[in-house]
Parts: structure tokens; C-alpha cells; sequence
């Protein structure tokens, strides 16, 4: 099953996994959609019971603009910012080992579900990737991430104007808008058109897409896509927060059609985040 973004809210995560165990007893996979961490309460907690998963071969990830934001932060490369959540991570004793782990994920999964090839990145996709395009600009950028430190370090704090790889990590990671002429942006589109899955799904793409990072959107079906991402951590903030799981159908020729009813949500337990002013502003950049 495929799980959105956790943002440190490892009850839920936890409630999650125990419903998983009871429903498949140890047979099951976790693809989950990255974020794990920041803005919730438990980060350290969610990063353990995801290793220890994914240790066993049943968890699956792809980095997250949060979990960018942890290796900069560890690597001084940003302040930490008045809502940030992760000083748990930083401050642990064995923090340089969950460092290493971070930067040895994927940015994007390649994979095959049912009937369907599909991807699974954090943020998005440029609107005329192939499957084989996407992959090969994924595993530049992870070679680069699993180099030395410095490589990885001069990676995140390249100008993206500069360095192709650090431009598709921010589309990988950060992307919600794409306008006409091409060039991407996190905002929220201000036109539905320019939403980056609405010009992905115009190139009829024979590949599905799994992913999160936009809360504000909520959980999103449509053809070719499941965007997972319904805002946990935000509960409280004009609608409800859950952690969604999607479980599609190793057996379904078609798992990326719609309607689609195969979706667990776990009710977030608390209202988490405060954030730094109750503005629209400041919602509108949540992520
Ligand atoms: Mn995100």
C-alpha cells in the first residue's frame, strides 16, 4: 500500500501500520510518498519504525522537500525556521547515521503495479517525462546524493538556474505549478490549468503516478493519479487531517482508473501544527 505524507505524526503512522498487521498479517509493503518528518510532533519515532520496516524489505520511500530540509539544516545551509520540527533528529546521538539513511533514498520509485507501470515521487513530474526519462534524471541526481557529503552538500545548495539536477530535484520535491511556457513553481496554481498534473495528464502518459506534498489540494483521484498527501499534520487548519493509505489491487489490470474507493484514512490524533502566523499566506505555503 502507498502512505502520504507522515510529517512526524508517528501515533498515526503506528495506528497504521497495526491495522496493516491485522489485515495482512506480515505479508505487506509501505510505499510511502516522503515527508516523513517536520511540522509533527515525533519525527525521531517515525524515522525508526520506517527503518525498521524498511530494513525488513517492507518499506519503500522517496525523499521529500522536508527531508532536504533536514540535511540542510544538518549542514548549515539553512536556519531552522520558527515551525520546524525536527530538532529531534538533529539532536540525537546517532544523528550522522540518520543522515547517511536520508541521503541514501530515491527521489522517485519506478515500478509496476497490476496492469499499470507507475512512479512514485514525493512532489511531481515534469509534464513530458517518460517513465525512462524520469528514471534516468532520478538516478543522476541519487548518485550525486549518495556520493560523499560534499557532493551531496553542493547538489542542495546549487542555483537551479545552474545545474539541471538540482532544477529536477525541486520539480521532484517541491513542484505544484507548471505555466505555459514550461517552468515550474511550488505555488499553488492560481489557474487549475497550471496545476503540474493537469499538463502531465494532457501528454496521455501510458504510466500512473503516485504522490504527495500538496495538503491544501487533499487527497486526489483521477485517472493516472493519486495524490495522498491530506494534510495530518494540519489537522485543524479548514478541514479535517488524516494520514491516506491507498491500497490498489496487485490483481487490477486497470489500479490507476476511476472511481476508486481503496483508501484507509487515520484521523489525526491532534491539532499539531501552530504555525508561525494564522494568515493565508502562511497556509498557502504549507506543504
Ligand atoms: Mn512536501
Amino acid at each position: 500500500m502507498f502512505v502520504g505524507d507522515v510529517q512526524g505524526c508517528a501515533d498515526e503512522l503506528e495506528e497504521l501500520v497495526a491495522r496493516v498487521r491485522a489485515a495482512f498479517g506480515g505479508e505487506f509493503e509501505l510505499w510511502l510518498v516522503g515527508d516523513l518528518v517536520n511540522r509533527g510532533p515525533a519525527n525521531l519515532r517515525v524515522l525508526r519504525l520506517v527503518r525498521s520496516l524498511a530494513d525488513a524489505g517492507r518499506a519503500h520511500l522517496v525523499l521529500g522537500n522536508h527531508e532536504l530540509a533536514l540535511l540542510r539544516a544538518a549542514w548549515q545551509q539553512r536556519p531552522l525556521a520558527p515551525d520546524d520540527t525536527i530538532q529531534d533528529v538533529l539532536a540525537a546521538p546517532d544523528r550522522e547515521a540518520w543522515i547517511d539513511w536520508l541521503r541514501s533514498w530515491p527521489v522517485a520509485q519506478v515500478d509496476r503495479i497490476g496492469g499499470s507501470d507507475f512512479a512514485m515521487v514525493h512532489a511531481a513530474v515534469a509534464p513530458d517525462w517518460d517513465l525512462a526519462e524520469l528514471a534516468r534524471r532520478a538516478g543522476a541526481i541519487e548518485e550525486r546524493l549518495r556520493g560523499s557529503r560534499r557532493s551531496a552538500a553542493e547538489l542542495l545548495a546549487a542555483d537551479l538556474r545552474r545545474d539541471a539536477d538540482a532544477d529536477a530535484l525541486g520539480r521532484f520535491t517541491r513542484c505544484r505549478s507548471v505555466d505555459a511556457r514550461g517552468r515550474w513553481s511550488a505555488r499553488i496554481p492560481v489557474e487549475e490549468a497550471d496545476a503540474w498534473h493537469r499538463r502531465w495528464a494532457a501528454r496521455n502518459h501510458r504510466y500512473g503516478i503516485v504522490y504527495g506534498h500538496w495538503s491544501l489540494q487533499g487527497l486526489h483521484v483521477a485517472p493516472g493519479l493519486r495524490g495522498l498527501d491530506s494534510g495530518c499534520v494540519y489537522h485543524g487548519w479548514g478541514r479535517d487531517g488524516f494520514l491516506t493509505a491507498w491500497l490498489p489491487s496487485s490483481a487490477d489490470p486497470a489500479p490507476f482508473r476511476t472511481p476508486d474507493e481503496g483508501f484507509w484514512r487515520i484521523p489525526a490524533r491532534a491539532r499539531y501544527w501552530r504555525g508561525a502566523a494564522q494568515d493565508t499566506a502562511c497556509a498557502a505555503a504549507r506543504s
